[in-house]
């Protein structure tokens, strides 16, 4: 299908009526659905669907890094890029664990990604909705350049929730953050779950594979499985901040998260013709579920 600018968006189904749709913008998830209809990623409503910025919302891929690191863009590149079909993905990613269906993208850096990261580099990303309705994100990074180079990386995704004053984050009680919000100085969290009542923004390092985001008005618990990512970043922007956001309204803080799977605190670094895998795996269950995280 297309999607708002004409560019071919794919649609994933699951024989139970789940769905998500992957736009070659970006190699962007722009919406995740369980197989009653309900939309778990959140999109604004004043987003901007224009070509070379990522659309406020779904899962923006953030590479070659996080952040503003100096480079013309933050939060890299590739989320600005349009994508293609990957025809002959590596034979390694054959395991499908349950897909019920998934689709291969590529992106290659082109001359003028030189001119603001002179690296060249293949970066794979494989999408797959299980028949359980689960998504899977696989991303691979290979360096197909001439000398060694180092990069951080981040599914940045936006989760639908119902009131954010009342979601908990459990996984990451009593590890080490950087606040953004202070310098990125480093604090430690406190012993139970995280919950909000003003802007957060923090990456939390060396977590735990899983972590639970609980919508307690909903009923509802994400459950975000990962590997190759170390760290979580965590992102709400209040008030203040939505406000002075042209693509996210004024009330919208309210219906969402974003919680991050990501290697941001110590950059990955790859020889040429060396790759690294990361991959992020989003369950959602109805709360009265018991989580072994
Ligand atoms: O997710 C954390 C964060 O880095 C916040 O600091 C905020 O900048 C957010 O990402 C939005 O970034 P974007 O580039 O999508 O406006």
């Amino acid at each position: 299908t297309k999607d708002w600018n004409g560019i071919d968006q794919v649609v994933l189904r699951n024989p139970k009526g789940a769905s998500a749709r992957i736009s070659l913008h970006g190699g962007q998830v722009c919406s995740w659905r369980n197989d009653q209809g309900e939309e778990l990623l959140f999109t604004s409503s004043k987003a901007i669907f224009k070509p070379a910025k990522a659309m406020r919302g779904g899962i923006p891929i953030c590479f070659p890094q996080f952040g503003n690191c100096g480079t013309p863009e933050q939060h890299g590149f590739v989320k600005n890029k349009i994508w293609t079909i990957d025809e002959n993905p590596p034979l390694y990613m054959a395991d499908l664990d349950g897909a019920s269906s998934f689709v291969d993208l590529l992106y290659r850096s082109s001359e003028e990604d030189l001119k603001c990261w002179p690296y060249s580099f293949e970066l794979r990303l494989r999408v797959s909705l299980r028949y359980d309705g689960d998504l899977i994100l696989r991303s691979r990074v290979r360096n197909i350049n001439g000398k060694p180079f180092a990069f951080s990386f981040a599914y940045h995704t936006h989760l639908v929730v119902s009131d954010i004053s009342e979601v908990r984050i459990e996984g990451l009680e009593t590890l080490d953050f950087l606040d953004n919000l202070c310098h990125k100085e480093r604090f430690t969290e406190q012993g139970d779950a995280i919950t909000f009542e003003s802007e957060v923004d923090r990456v939390y390092l060396n977590t735990p594979n899983a972590i639970a985001i609980l919508d307690h008005e909903r009923k509802r618990t994400y459950v975000i499985r990962k590997e190759g990512l170390p760290d979580v970043v965590v992102w709400n922007p209040w008030e203040k901040k939505s406000k002075a956001m042209v693509d996210f309204g004024d009330e919208e803080y309210k219906q969402m998260v974003c919680v991050n799977g990501a290697a941001l605190e110590r950059p990955i670094m790859l020889k040429p013709g060396e790759e690294w895998r990361g991959k992020m795996k989003l369950t959602v269950v109805p709360s009265s579920f018991s989580l072994d995280l």
